[in-house]
């Protein structure tokens, strides 16, 4: 497989001005008549190459000719037609076979139902285009289906003509007004209910919005509308963005490779990220429905307004899209909760990517296939890079800047210079420095050194910055000075040198240093502080997330010490500090995270030639000894957060979290089993229930199987609860798994065609499953190729995603690395590995 380079970017040597599009949908045999109309870039006389894949041709027609099969070239992924003129209208003809489409890309089948998914490169799956994202057209689309089986059929723009045709058929047509690429457009055809409501837009038009769910969901769907409001109005009012057409439709679909997609005016969303209600979805999936559906609305600026030049620049609409949700998710919930959470995810996750060996820079230079780069990198160490700027600038100067890049490139397709070079101009701030960003794969280590002069009543402080011998990057470091006086003295310093150091005048004591103040920067540190520093900083720091810190650092500083001491008992300091949580009138959210220990996942990065089990049994231990050691003050804490009725306000959701966290802890002690059981019985929500059902699969006992079967017989029909279940089981911890997976792999609700499901099982296996995913006999690793082989042939993208914890094994000891390269060097030999997998096999053995 070729790699492709950013540096070989070339222009289009031809545009595509207008298409005219006209689908004839048969399950096995779709229709698709493709008019386009092209006009020559400069005078050249290369031919035009089209892109296809897939697909069945069945004409060509040059300006109302048809052409002859010896005028044209095809193979697998390209069809090449010389022409000489510099104007000039192709419609060519292709058969397409969504029923077998277990890919997802380009027309598929999710369910009865019709739909597309075009980015990055599924258009070439529809049709021969010029599938890149600046080639921009506009869209007219006919759908033609059968009325009965698909009395909806939606694209993309507003509807122009509708009617019924012979044989039951009939016909809707849409246009849309905005120039697009080929990677946003959308068909959905299908019977589904319809949750339908409007909004009145800042310069007072009226928009209709529309979500579409299969039938008898539409009651799921009110969380999704009110979240969808939400957006519009806080995009109005944060940076003056206003939707641009007339109608803005969702449909939720079970089939989906991953979210969410933000087609212009028809989103598509994987039905997770649409459907909540009280009793079937948790606090967890009412938010992810609101951030993806804010994440969607927000890309019709940043995406399809102003699109990206190429994949390359794919983190210039992904990046500043998370950065907008993340945004928007902490405007509408705890700002603090939500940062937390978005460094969670980093640490964890971005920063072993970052760490392995598909470790990218966010702009990344190299890719083979380019869904594979759809990744934590661009996507959420992309947001960082955009919340640095918003740091650096100021939230007046950032948005002076978008205002500029909005004015400067709207309807056009840019890069990511494009976009520092307009927030540079508006704001007059060099970012040359800054750009930096863009190209450095790699996290950043910084090392602290601080000195204070009581004499001269000087604060010193040194901070350097390393990244693989890679060039200084500019990066913004929020600190804050903590002493006896009242206030905390707090800095944004511009860390600009591979070394630097900063001098404070009139400090009277030596102060504890707070660093990184709402996490200003996605890096790590080496700033070893003592019990007592953190435990200033977690009481005193005005810094919520500094505070948070504090503690996940004397938690992992002690997690690491039992794994390389398991006899040690730990000390009374730190069950004092966990006391004084438990005791404190913090918010019951905030508390929730203290409590928090960080994951397996978090830590086992950082530590050299780890063995995972003895990482997991330190986990447990600290675990345990603070639940046997503060026992009452859990429970009280647990009961006292117990709440009569349900509501969904923030209040209650933090107390929900607070009372299953205490859970987490109780459940390690041996007499605590019969909370879960009565919590199961009581709850009257689903976070509840599944809080009791995860701590039966962490600690499991007779009583587990009882549980299952129940929830099982409860929930059967309903997909979305079923996935938990299956999710549940794969997490079971006990020898029994190997049995338990190759029972669920049979079960008559699996199939490994639907990505969802196959996560459920797979993922949550490998995930939340550490101990026997790692286990030494390695079983779970084996299993887990054994998926890849079988997900290989049916869904690469979805295969692709799955391989992540086998390829990120550099910090585990010899013995599981070489178990590891085993079994990928058997799926290396694999024939007819997709490219998907190939890349990232090829790239860890390499
Ligand atoms: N822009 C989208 C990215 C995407 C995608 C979505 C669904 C299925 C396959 C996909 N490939 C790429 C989603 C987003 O970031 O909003
Ligand atoms: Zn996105």
């Amino acid at each position: 497989f070729t790699p492709r380079y950013l540096a070989d970017y070339r222009a289009a040597y031809f545009s595509i001005t207008r298409v005219d599009l006209t689908f004839e949908l048969e399950h096995q045999k779709t229709r698709v008549t493709n008019q386009m109309h092209f006009t020559r870039n400069k005078a050249h006389n290369l031919p035009l190459v089209l892109d296809g894949e897939q697909v069945t041709l069945v004409s060509v027609k040059l300006d109302g000719e048809i052409l002859a099969s010896t005028e044209y070239q095809v193979d697998d992924h390209s069809l090449t037609l010389a022409v000489d003129r510099d104007d000039f209208q192709l419609e060519i003809v292709t058969e397409i076979n969504p029923a077998d489409n277990t890919a997802l890309e380009g027309l598929f089948k999710s369910g009865d139902a019709y739909c597309t998914q075009c980015e990055a490169e599924g258009f070439r799956r529809i049709s021969y285009y010029l599938d890149r994202p600046d080639v921009m057209a506009t869209f007219t689309t006919k759908v033609i289906a059968d009325k009965r089986q698909c009395p909806h059929l939606l694209s993309n723009g507003n509807k122009i003509a509708a009617g019924n045709l012979a044989n039951g058929k009939h016909f809707v047509q849409w246009h849309d007004p905005f120039p697009k690429p080929s990677y946003l457009f959308a068909l959905v055809a299908g019977d589904f209910e319809v949750l339908r409501d409007q909004y009145l837009t800042m310069s007072g038009r009226d928009v209709a919005l529309e979500i579409f769910v299969d039938k008898g969901n539409i009651n799921k769907a009110h969380h999704a509308m009110a979240s969808l409001k939400r957006a519009m109005a806080w995009d109005e009012q944060t940076f003056g963005l206003e939707y641009d057409l007339d109608i803005y439709m969702i449909v939720a679909v079970d089939f989906f490779n991953m979210g969410a997609m933000e087609n212009k005016g028809l989103n598509v969303f994987n039905s997770k990220y649409v459907l909540a209600d009280e009793t079937s979805a948790t606090d967890v999936d009412y938010f992810n429905v609101e951030a993806v559906i804010g994440h969607e609305y927000f890309h019709n600026w940043t995406g399809n307004r102003v699109t990206c030049r190429d994949w390359f620049q794919l983190s210039l609409k992904e990046g500043l899209t998370v950065f907008r949700d993340q945004q928007f998710s902490a405007d509408m919930h705890s700002a603090a909760v939500t940062r937390i959470q978005n460094v969670r995810v980093l640490r964890s996750q971005q920063f072993a990517e970052d760490a392995g060996p598909m470790a990218h820079p966010i702009r990344p230079e190299k890719v083979i296939e380019m869904n594979n780069f759809y990744t934590l990198t661009v996507y959420e160490k992309g947001a960082e890079v955009i919340r640095m700027l918003h740091t650096i600038l100021g939230k007046e100067k950032f948005r002076q800047g978008l205002d500029l890049y909005f004015s400067r490139f709207d309807g056009m397709a840019v890069t990511c210079d494009d976009f520092i070079n307009a927030m540079a101009d508006a704001t007059g701030t060099d970012l040359e420095q800054f750009k930096l960003w863009y190209s450095q794969s790699g996290t950043p280590l910084l090392t602290v050194s601080e000195y204070y002069d009581e004499q001269n009543a000087q604060y010193h402080l040194t901070i350097a910055q390393s990244n693989n011998e890679q060039p200084a990057l500019h990066i913004p470091v929020g600190i804050e000075l903590i002493t006896s006086e009242q206030q905390n003295d707090a800095h944004l310093l511009a860390l600009t040198k591979a070394k630097q150091s900063w001098t404070f005048e009139g400090v009277k004591e030596k102060p504890v240093l707070a660093l990184l103040t709402d996490f200003t920067a996605p890096v790590k540190t080496n700033f070893p502080q003592s019990d007592q520093a953190l435990a200033c900083i977690m009481t005193r720091a005005d810094d919520e997330f500094c505070r948070w810190d504090a503690g996940q650092k004397l938690l992992t500083t002690y997690i690491t010490r039992v794994m390389k001491q398991p006899q040690m008992s730990l000390p009374d300091s730190l069950y004092q500090v966990f006391e004084s949580i438990l005791s404190a009138d913090t918010a019951a959210a905030f508390k929730a995270e203290q409590l928090t220990l960080p994951s397996f996942n978090e830590l086992v990065d950082s530590i050299e030639a780890v063995n995972p089990i003895a990482l997991l049994d330190a986990i447990e231990t600290v675990k345990r000894s603070l639940a046997k050691q503060l026992a009452p003050l859990f429970l009280k804490q647990y009961q006292a957060s117990a709440q009569a009725g349900y509501s969904h306000d923030g209040i209650a959701i933090g107390k929900r979290a607070l009372k299953n966290v205490c859970l987490s802890y109780l459940v390690t002690l041996d007499n605590h089993e019969h909370l879960l059981s009565q919590q199961y019985q009581s709850a009257n929500n689903m976070t509840d229930t599944l809080a009791a059902l995860s701590c039966a699969a962490a600690y499991p006992s007779q009583e587990l199987n009882t549980l299952m079967a129940d929830f099982a017989i409860k929930w059967s029909d309903n997909t979305l609860v079923m996935d938990k279940w299956f999710a549940l089981q794969a997490s079971i911890n006990n020898d029994t798994i190997f049995d338990k997976l190759s029972d669920l792999m049979a079960h008559p609700l699996f199939s490994l065609k639907n990505p969802n499901r196959a996560r459920a099982v797979i993922a949550a296996f490998t995930q939340n499953n550490p101990r026997y995913f790692h286990c030494a006999s390695g079983r779970g690793y084996q299993f887990l190729i054994e998926q890849l082989v079988l997900l290989n042939d049916i869904n690469p993208q979805v295969a692709s995603r799955l391989i992540t914890p086998l390829i990120q094994f550099k910090s585990l000891d010899a013995k599981r690395q070489s178990m590891i390269k085993e079994q990928l060097v058997k799926l290396q030999q694999h024939d007819k590995l997709a490219k998907d997998l190939q890349e990232k096999v090829d790239a860890a053995l390499a």
